[in-house]
């Protein structure tokens, strides 16, 4: 098998990594370790990244330690930000912390073993360290000029920041440190952002007398459009299912552009080379069959959210495409209802006029207001064009409380692409 590194780079995962880490990971089990600070609730899929450097560095026969930032998250990390950040409460931060600690518990394979994962939390060496014996026995190894030539304070002269915020590479850097120390880590990884708080590590150890130590990045992924990765209209493309539904977290891969989904399958699926490079192979021949976005989709949604939420996510993806039945459609949530006819006119209705049944052509005319007229309704159902809840109907057709979808909806349609909601109020 061709080594991590050379795998690592073929998959695009290599922005920096410093001299000597491949001859280090060839010489023994090496444990690599990346850091989480738990600014919110739930990771995103830019986390995603390092992940999957852990991941591979586990299935290389290396041990991943995964670091959540209990001590960190207090302080906030200045790289990539222009702006001081808001210190977030002890109670918010324990939250975040343990929230993500979940979600990052199911990418790895945990245990004692040689080669499993473990997860360590900063704020266990941090919380008992005294300001005074952090700046004697730390803050003396490093100078300020080696501090201030970092990008993340260097950026930041013109518009200040906290001695907080400048303080983070070095509680980083002590991480790195105590690591190497106490477990003989030897690898910290990260995105590029990390790259200057990965490297002020390094230097620790070398002056504070530590082990050699490797540094190893990830780029920030981009997109050919030059908007930013991992954002949707709503935000974050969020890993918990409360915040991004898996249908949302499915579509955010269904929609990838044919430039960008290359590269994403090789940064995010788990499928060996000749796997890829057989997809992106049959990709190419027919791109509008969109082979890769499906299939990096559906590994992607399997892997955070399971297998029924893949089969419920393509369903509800297969409704907007018409390959979709009534049952399907009675089986959604109501969130992934909303969220596959999001944009599509809504108006709302008595209770009454579903109770009581209100015949198709007035429903269609004057009870919705989907279509302008009586006649008008007449012509598309003469015209065999009107669907109800995905289904034909005629000018005898009734509606009545058997239509509605979770006790609250009707899916009108005319043709194939014009849909209207009705919402029972
Ligand atoms: C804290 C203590 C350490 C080592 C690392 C940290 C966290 C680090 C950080 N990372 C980002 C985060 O937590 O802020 N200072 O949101 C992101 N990471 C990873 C990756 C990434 C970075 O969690 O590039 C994206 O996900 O490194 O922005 O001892």
């Amino acid at each position: 098998m061709a080594s991590l590194i050379e795998e690592l780079k073929w998959r695009g995962l290599i922005h920096d990594v410093t001299p000597g880490a491949e001859e280090q990971l060839d010489k023994e089990i090496t444990k690599g370790y990346v850091g989480f600070d738990p600014t919110a609730d739930s990771l995103h899929i830019g986390n995603l990244v390092p992940i999957m450097l852990l991941t591979h560095l586990q299935k290389a026969g290396h041990k991943p330690v995964v670091l959540v930032g209990g001590a960190t998250g207090r302080v906030g990390d200045p790289s990539g930000k222009t702006q001081e950040r808001q210190l977030l409460s002890a109670e918010a931060i324990e939250y975040n912390l343990e929230a993500q600690k979940r979600q990052l518990e199911s990418f790895l394979a945990f245990g004692e073993g040689p080669t499993d994962a473990v997860i360590v939390n900063n704020y266990d060496w941090f919380k008992d360290f005294s300001f005074l014996g952090f700046i004697r026995d730390v803050g003396k190894h490093i100078g300020i000029n080696y501090m201030l030539a970092k990008d993340s304070v260097k950026t930041r002269l013109e518009s200040g920041m906290s001695f907080t915020e400048f303080t983070y590479q070095l509680i980083q850097g002590y991480d790195f440190y105590h690591l190497n120390k106490e477990m003989g880590v030897r690898l910290q990884m990260g995105g590029s952002d990390q790259w200057g708080n990965i490297t002020t590590g390094t230097e620790l150890i070398r002056r504070m007398g530590g082990t050699e130590s490797y540094a190893l990045t990830a780029p920030l992924v981009k997109k050919a459009d030059g908007s930013k990765f991992g954002k949707s209209e709503g935000g974050n493309v969020w890993l918990d299912p409360d915040k991004t539904s898996p249908y949302k977290f499915y579509q955010f891969w269904f929609n990838a552009s044919d430039e960008d989904i290359e590269n994403f399958i090789k940064i995010f699926s788990l499928k060996s080379k000749e796997e890829i490079d057989s997809l992106i192979a049959e990709h190419q021949e027919a791109p509008h069959l969109r082979v890769l976005q499906k299939d990096l989709g559906a590994e992607l949604t399997e892997r955070i959210h399971g297998r029924e939420a893949l089969e419920g996510a393509i369903e509800a993806s297969n409704i907007l495409f018409g390959k979709s039945t009534a049952k399907s459609l009675q089986g959604l949530s109501e969130r992934d209802f909303l969220d596959v006819f999001s944009g599509v006119a809504q108006s709302e209705v008595e209770k009454s006029s579903v109770s009581d049944g209100t015949g198709i052509i007035d429903f269609l005319s004057e009870t919705s207001g989907f279509l302008n007229s009586k006649g008008e309704a007449r012509r598309a159902l003469k015209e065999n064009s009107i669907s109800v809840n995905k289904e034909k109907v005629d000018e005898n057709y009734t509606i009545s409380e058997s239509d509605l979808i979770r006790d609250k909806y009707v899916l009108l349609q005319r043709g194939k692409k014009n849909y209207f909601i009705v919402k029972v109020i």
